[in-house]
């Protein structure tokens, strides 16, 4: 019996192997003449890192420096990579590419081939070197580095001259040997020197010195990777991960602009594999300065960002620039917290897992439908030689809701998809396109008005060849709550406002939490009296709110008048147009402390204290930092309520000062009287200048 039994379970798995043997077994589909390296592929699954702008700038206020500047200058007074490192690993990002060289030529390490670096500023006792710094912090962070080293140098005396390429390849050789790994080189543009005389730049021997230390390391310009064209951040919606460096030399020197256009969409044809890596700084300028502290990029301009970059076949390098601290700012900090939070909440809930997958075309099982669904991004769907548009059905048992689709395709065989779109299959049996689209390359991500259905379809409608996608993901993405802005004018009106159109806003008066209970906000409303407003975005449904926004406001000034002040009192009336944009500025022909100003606040009312708000445009000159305040009855009779006293921290953080009274007063008139300003303090100045965005009361 047991012989038997042998015998027969030997012959099954002879036939079994020759059965086996002899199917034949179907092939991959062939790949593109253009691919990516192994190393192309790693960088960009990186999709999001950080880039950080700081040097000199930080601390003029410049873009572009000259090269000029006295290194002195460089002097951060609590620098931490490890906050910068903490930061961007806590955001998500995978790595960091320091401007280690910006065009002013110094250097944030003290090279052997430079003079004008951080060893002069005396930073740290000239001992300093904040790429060994970063490269540290980012070790402990398991974040990769990389490297920005601008070859245009306003500084160095060999530029513009035959030495001077010998000189970079000097400095790429001390960048890329002393810091550990390096994921990416950041050429940047620029050539001519200060006497109008340009460089001709040995490239092939940069990029030979750079393969030879690092070959690893992705190289920017046409290399290994492409900039997009525009410091906005952004991908066009047809992106291919190919380009013919050729064609992109002869747009460059054709000048007509179109070459931004090319560096954006590639072209399917391209000779060499070079993605698209979109740049853009998370503040107006690359460089830290707080006048433009209030235009931080919010949180849904940073998810579109990211939808527009990640989510078009590109890579995001997103800058964030250190303040003279040399600290990331904690608005910078919270934002990209937050859209962390939010991005985790959109990719958490994969509604196409567990479906029923359907292809309308398939090579074979081993290049089924559900490859793409299979959280291994190394197998893939894919269709017959040949079939170049075809349909991916996904079904749920019970009726689903959703507004998000991810695609990939395996791009190690090249990118393929030329056209796609999505149908749902409406209440009525109809099919019904949601969106439509042109590349998918690495990651295409869609989104559309949210849509409740049993049945999407995905018809990738043109393609290059045999169609092959390793992954599809379907979401909701949950509705991005943002915090809307109040604003009053000068007669009272007040305007709330959120960042999304037709997001529902809920808000309070008597500075109590707003919630689904509180006034919805439809328009306009006036309040002339003393409120704390607060406001935020409520999803009506869950009753999720966003965070809070909230002002307080004093009474209205529309009665007051200025009465009496140094200088020209047309122009004090800025002080107290309930607008912090504008500022009253006065410098009298003494030029010297103390300046005032009187108000008429119309009628006597009782007051617990005062107000003042230093300009907001970042620049400290006239920032009063000592005062006395007068009270009249009736501008004859004064009470000096505060002598000489002092606003605390006014320098470091220019924010409104309230100022509380020891009691209640009833005044109709009051004096202020300047003593001192940050500016003078700290220069020791003989001439002084007064500024003042508002001076308002405290009555509740
Ligand atoms: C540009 C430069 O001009 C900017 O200063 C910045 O460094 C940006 C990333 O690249 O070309």
């Amino acid at each position: 019996m047991i012989k038997k039994f042998t015998f027969l379970y030997f012959t099954y798995i002879i036939l079994l192997i020759f059965t086996t043997g002899c199917a034949e077994k179907v092939q991959a589909p062939a790949a593109m003449s253009v691919v990516p390296t192994e190393q192309q592929l790693d960088w960009f699954n990186m999709e999001y890192y950080g880039f950080i702008h700081f040097g000199p700038n930080t601390f003029t206020g410049d873009e572009w420096g000259s090269g000029e500047e006295d290194p002195k200058i460089f002097n951060p007074t609590a620098l931490d990579t490890d906050q910068w490192a903490k930061v961007c690993s806590e955001a998500g990002m995978k790595g960091i590419v320091l401007t280690v060289k910006h065009l002013d030529g110094f250097c944030l390490y003290p090279s052997a081939h430079s003079t004008h670096t951080i060893r002069e500023s005396g930073w740290m006792d000239g001992k300093g070197d904040i790429l060994k710094m970063l490269s540290e912090s980012c070790r402990k962070y398991g974040l990769k580095l990389g490297i920005y080293l601008s070859p245009w140098d306003m500084n160095h005396p060999d530029f513009a001259t035959d030495r001077y390429n010998d000189t970079y390849i000097s400095t790429i050789e001390e960048v890329l040997t002393n810091y550990g790994e390096i994921f990416e080189f950041w050429y940047d543009g620029g050539d001519t020197g200060k006497d109008g005389k340009k460089q001709i730049y040995d490239w092939d021997r940069f990029d030979a010195k750079i393969r030879q230390l690092q070959p690893n390391a992705m190289i920017n310009r046409c290399r290994d990777l492409r900039w997009v064209g525009n410091e906005q951040g952004y991908a066009p919606q047809t992106c291919w991960a190919t380009i013919t460096r050729d064609s992109v030399t002869a747009a460059e020197k054709r000048g007509d602009g179109s070459v931004f256009q090319l560096y954006g969409t590639g072209d399917e044809n391209g000779t060499t594999w070079s993605p698209a890596e979109c740049d853009v700084s998370i503040r107006p300028g690359w460089f830290h300065r707080s006048s433009e502290d209030a235009r931080v990029k919010t949180v849904a301009q940073l998810f579109d960002i990211y939808m527009g970059s990640v989510g078009r076949n590109s890579t995001l390098i997103l800058n964030l620039a250190p303040d003279q601290r040399g600290l990331i700012p904690e608005t910078e900090v919270n934002r990209l917290i937050q859209l962390r939070k939010y991005l985790d909440q959109c990719f958490s809930d994969n509604l196409a897992l567990g479906t029923k997958i359907t292809a309308s075309d398939s090579r074979s099982s081993d290049f089924s439908a559900a490859k793409v669904i299979n959280n291994n991004n190394g197998s893939y769907w894919a269709t017959s030689d040949n079939v170049t548009s075809a349909s991916l059905t996904f079904e749920w048992n019970s009726a689903t809701t959703m507004n998000a689709v991810v695609m990939q395709e395996y791009i190690k065989l090249g990118q393929r998809v030329r056209k796609f779109d999505i149908e749902i299959l409406d209440q009525d049996g109809q099919w019904r396109t949601v969106t439509q689209g042109t590349t998918v390359g690495r990651k295409r991500i869609v989104t559309f008005d949210d849509v409740t259905t049993t049945k999407l379809r995905i018809n990738i409608t043109d393609a290059r060849a045999a169609i092959t996608l390793c992954n599809v993901e379907i979401f909701k993405f949950p509705t991005l709550l943002t915090t809307p802005t109040i604003t009053r004018d000068s007669l009272g009106n007040i305007t709330i406002k959120s960042q999304i159109p037709n997001q529902t806003i809920v808000y309070t008066i008597d500075g109590t939490k707003p919630n689904l209970q509180s006034t919805i906000y439809n328009d306009t409303f006036i309040c002339t009296d003393a409120a704390d407003i607060k406001a935020c975005t409520i999803d009506s449904v869950s009753g999720q709110t966003s965070a809070i926004a909230e002002q307080h406001y004093d009474i209205i000034k529309t009665k007051w008048q200025i009465v009496d002040c140094s200088g020209d009192k047309t122009l004090a009336k800025t002080a107290i147009d309930d607008n912090i944009n504008t500022f009253w500025s006065v410098k009298t022909s003494a030029a010297t402390h103390p300046y005032h100003v009187v108000i008429d606040m119309g009628k006597v009312i009782e007051i617990k204290g005062f107000s003042y708000t230093p300009r907001q445009d970042g620049n400290k000159i006239g920032n009063i930092s000592e005062y006395s305040l007068y009270l009249s009855p009736d501008n004859v009779e004064w009470e000096c309520v505060k002598q000489n006293q002092r606003f605390d921290n006014i320098a470091n953080n220019p924010v409104e000062q309230r100022i509380l009274f020891d009691k209640i007063h009833q005044a109709r008139y009051l004096k202020l009287i300047t003593h001192n300003d940050t500016q003078s303090l700290e220069n020791n100045q003989a001439t002084a200048t007064a500024t003042i965005a508002e001076i308002g009361v405290i009555t509740k």
